[in-house]
Parts: structure tokens; sequence; C-alpha cells
């Protein structure tokens, strides 16, 4: 007879699945016991890294990643982390362990009490499957419903003496599936979209962290050159879905209401793709749109399409849309906009922290042009857009729910995932959130550039406090931090620099070595 416990790696392998991103406990060990050759453990300290680690490898690699995390307690210790995950539409397929079935009605120690309901609303999908011969079916469901779109975190407790029980062979069919959605639109759909689009007579194009999801960042520059349209990035960008030097680029829109409706004024038509409309943060009161302006939203999640308040939206896949709507699409004779001025390079600081603007300038010449970035340093997101040329798939990260803890561990999951060079630039606040995830780099080797930028503050809410008139509120600074020792002490290697030509050296060398390096860099503290 086959046991629950090489049924479920039969079906992990089948998918793919061969890494386990976890932080173990007693409930999990029946699970771990005879680990297969061919799967990989990735341990992290603590369990926001775990996720984190976890959440980058998904986005990089486009698949499911398996996470176990220990019990009610490591659960918790994580729901920070599934914000992020869940509004990146991040493919995570959560397993915790739960107490034996038997004592879980008394409430032994580690019985995660409710396990389905502890995190909503966080997930998908989430359960505890009634027996043992469950539990693969509920991992196989697990996985098609994480990785169906709208992708997403979803959530399996399975008791810990489910593992050894035997099981049907008929639950290995379940390795054998595969599920698969089609998305895309129909004639009439497409008709309607295609028309419109086709009529406007100064349209702006809005995209959105699942164009380049979908890796459909190629379609987006041939619709955008078609309609000779601006492009903006969609608000609280989470990734880059264009290239940032395009001539038809102009940035990230702001994240208010006030903002957005001036930055878009004088379109007849914006065509929202692969974002929420909109992903707002700072409260400034506006109209939803300008004036005469009609909107269209095409997304791939439906809860997106539903909540929008305004708009007409498509729910589809970005790459099929775009597919069978660009040759639908006429070459307009409209003029191309010109593209921005590049900016100039910053001046060197000769006395005193540099400015993030030199850090980002010396990134853009000393890094590889595929270079991929973990970006979590709030107060210098519009600086790093202006400075740091992306140009392919995939070369941006940001927390997609804002919260932190996510850059310094995803950037660990992503360069496991990937061959291009992965640079984290993390601001000195951020940067302890996911602190742990340094061991995980240093004892897996992974070659990750941290580059902590160390205003010795929280510099966006310092900017946030004079938005909310609230400049007098305690918590603002986090001085006292040597980053340095803290990352020798996971065992990274770094380095402090004070001057441009030491940060310079220190870049390369880290750009050079085989394993994790971080370099700590004092800066002064600009506005976001
Ligand atoms: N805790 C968590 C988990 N997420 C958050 N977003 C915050 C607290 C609040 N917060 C922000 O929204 S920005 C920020 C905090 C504390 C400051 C981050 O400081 P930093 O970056 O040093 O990383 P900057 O560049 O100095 O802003
Ligand atoms: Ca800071």
């Amino acid at each position: 007879m086959n046991k629950v416990h090489s049924t479920t790696y039969t079906l992990l392998r089948k998918n793919g699945m061969l890494k386990v991103f976890g932080n173990p406990g007693s409930n999990e060990l029946p699970f771990l016991k005879n680990f297969p050759a061919d799967f990989e453990y990735i341990l992290a300290l603590h369990e926001g890294a775990v996720v984190g680690i976890a959440d980058g490898h998904a986005l990089v690699s486009q698949q499911p990643s398996l996470v176990n995390l220990h019990a009610a307690s490591g659960t918790g210790n994580a729901m920070g982390a599934l914000t992020n995950a869940w509004y990146s539409h991040s493919p995570l397929v959560i397993t915790a362990g739960q107490q034996a079935r038997s004592l879980m009605g008394v409430e032994a120690m580690l019985s995660n009490v409710d396990a389905a309901q502890l995190p909503k609303p966080l997930v998908k999908w989430s359960y505890e499957p009634s027996c043992s011969g469950d539990v693969p079916r509920a991992i196989s469901q697990a996985i098609h419903m994480a990785n169906q779109p709208a992708k997403g975190p979803v959530y399996v407790s399975i008791p810990h003496d489910d593992w050894d029980k035997e099981i049907d062979e008929d639950a290995l069919l379940l390795a054998e599936r595969e599920v698969t959605t089609a998305g895309s639109l129909s004639i009439e759909q497409l008709a309607s979209l295609t028309q419109r689009i086709n009529k406007a007579t100064n349209p702006v194009l809005v995209l959105g962290p699942d164009v380049d999801a979908y890796q459909a960042n190629d379609l987006a520059i041939m619709l955008a050159e078609k309609m000779a349209s601006p492009v903006w990035v969609a608000p609280s960008a989470p990734r880059c879905p264009f290239p940032t030097r395009h001539a038809l680029f102009r940035g990230a829109l702001p994240a208010s209401l006030a903002g957005i409706a001036q930055k878009l004024d004088g379109h007849d038509l914006i065509v929202v793709i692969g974002a929420p409309v909109f992903r707002y943060h700072q409260h400034a009161p506006g109209r939803y749109l300008p004036k005469n302006a009609e909107l269209i939203h095409v997304t791939c999640d439906l809860q997106e399409a539903a909540r929008a308040p305004m708009g007409n939206a498509y729910v589809a896949d970005i790459a099929a849309m775009l597919k069978s709507v660009l040759p639908e699409i006429k070459q307009t004779m409209r003029p191309m906009p010109k593209g921005l001025p590049v900016p100039l390079p910053y001046p060197t600081t000769q006395h005193g922290p540099l400015a993030p603007e030199e850090v980002f300038d010396d990134l853009n010449e000393l890094a590889p042009a595929d270079a991929v970035y973990v970006k979590e340093s709030t107060s210098t997101v519009t600086a790093f857009w202006q400075r740091v040329e992306m140009r392919h798939q995939g070369s941006y990260f940001f927390p997609a729910s804002g919260g932190l803890g996510f850059g310094l561990p995803a950037a660990v999951g992503a360069q496991l995932a990937t061959d291009r060079q992965v640079i984290a630039v993390i601001g000195d606040g951020s940067a302890n959130y996911g602190i742990t995830a340094l061991w995980t780099a240093a004892q897996y080797k992974v070659p990750v550039v941290f580059i902590i930028l160390k205003n010795g503050t929280y510099g966006a809410l310092r900017w946030f406090s004079r938005l909310l008139e609230a400049e007098t509120a305690p918590g603002l600074d986090v001085p006292g931090l040597d980053f340095c020792a803290i990352a020798k002490g996971y065992g990274v290697e770094a380095i402090l620099t004070n001057t441009r030509e030491e940060f310079r050296a220190a870049l390369k060398k880290a750009l050079d070595a085989q394993g994790p390096m971080l370099i700590e860099v004092p800066t002064t503290t600009i506005e976001p």
C-alpha cells in the first residue's frame, strides 16, 4: 500500500515543486522525515522570512512555491508577509502542521484551533482535510487553486499523524492532473474593446503588475506604439511592466485620487491593464476621473474588476487579451510623443552622507542591464524609477501591499529562481522586518547584493507626517543600527561605504562575489 507521505511527494514532484520553504516544528517532522533526495529544504529562521523567500521565488519562477509552517504560531508570524503575497497574486501553497487528530479536541500544545479560519482573509482557499486519505487531494486542490488566475496564496492544515497512514493507489491519479484556464475575450468583447480604443482621440495606457506577471511587456509596447499613447505605471507599483526609457514611458502615477486625475487630465480614454483601479494610498480627495474621460479596465482578477468604483471591466488573461486585441488596433496617425528627459548625473557629494540618487546612478552604470531589483526603501521610489533604467520583464519587485519585510527575503527567493543578478535595495527601517533572511542567503550561498540605505529614519513616514499634520508623532527614527555587524552575525560579508568612491568599489566587488554581500550606505533623506 502507498502512504500519504509518498503519494504527496509524488504529487509535488509531478507539479515541479521540488523546493520546500519552511521553518519546522514537531507537527511538521513526520512530513519532513525521509525527505526525498531530489527535493531541497530551504530553511529560514522566521516565518515572515520563509514566506518572503517563497514569494520572491514564486514571482520570479512563475511557479507555485510550497511553504511549510509550524502550526498556528508559525502561521501567525507569516500573516504580514501574506498581505503582500495576496496583492501580488503570488501562488503560494502554504501547509502547516497540525497536532495529531486525537489531540486536537483537547487543545493539546500546538493544536491549530480552527486552523482553516486562521489565515483568512489573506488566502484564496483554506482547508483542513477531514481524514488522512484526503490529504493529497487537498494539496492537489491547493496547487490548482493557487496557480489559476487570479493566482494567490492558499492554506492547508495537516494533522501530523496523517503522513504515515496508508492510502488508496487511486490517489496517484492526482499527480497526473492538469488544470488550465483560457480567459480569452469573446468576439463581442473583443469588438467592443477595440472599437472603443480605435475611436479614441487621445488615449492613455496605465499598465500594472500583471502585465509583467503574464510576461506581456513586449505586447504592451506594441499596443502603446500602435496607439502612440503615453504609458503610465499604475500607482503603488509592485512591478515594472514597461521599459522605463521608452519614449512613451511617463513614470508611475501618484497614489491619490487628485494626483491621478491631474496626471491623466485631457485624455478621453484611459485603458488600464493588469492593475487594480486603482491602488490609492495617500488621501487627497478628488474626482475619480478627469473631465470627459472614460475608463476601460482589463484585469485577470474578478475581485479587482468588481470592486473598482468606475469604468467598464474585462476579466481576461492579460497576454491572451493583448494578443487578440493587437491585430484589431489601427496604427494611429497621431505623432509619437517625445520621451522624458534622462535625468542629469547627480553631482558627487564631497562631505557627509550620499544622496540616494548617487547610489541609483551608480547602480544604473555598474549593475548588469538585466538586473532584478527588489526594492524596499519607501522614500526613494520616485528617484529610483527615474534613475535606474529597467528594460526587461521581471526587473522590479516591491511589496504589493506595502507590508515591510518582503524585500530582503524576497530577494533571496528571487535569486534562488534566476541566474540574473538580484540586487536588494532596502531601507534601514524595512531591513529589520525580514533581517533573518540574511542567514538563509549565507547558508545557501545565494549571491544577492544587499544595499542598505541608511538615513536613520522612517523616511516615508516623515513625509506622511507632514501630509497628515502629525509631525509631532513619536517613533519615527531608527538610530544606532550597525548593519555590517548584523550581517556578519548572520554570516554575510558586509562593507560600510561613506563616499561615492567607496560605494562604487564595494558595488563592483559585490557584483563579482560568489556569495551574498551587504553594502551599508549612510544617505540623506529624500521625499517619495
Ligand atoms: N510595519 C510594516 C510591517 N509595514 C509598514 N508599511 C509599516 C510598518 C509602516 N511604514 C511604512 O509604510 S513606510 C515605513 C514604515 C515603518 C518606513 C520604512 O523605512 P525605510 O525607508 O528606512 O525602510 P525610507 O526610505 O527611509 O522611507
Ligand atoms: Ca530609512
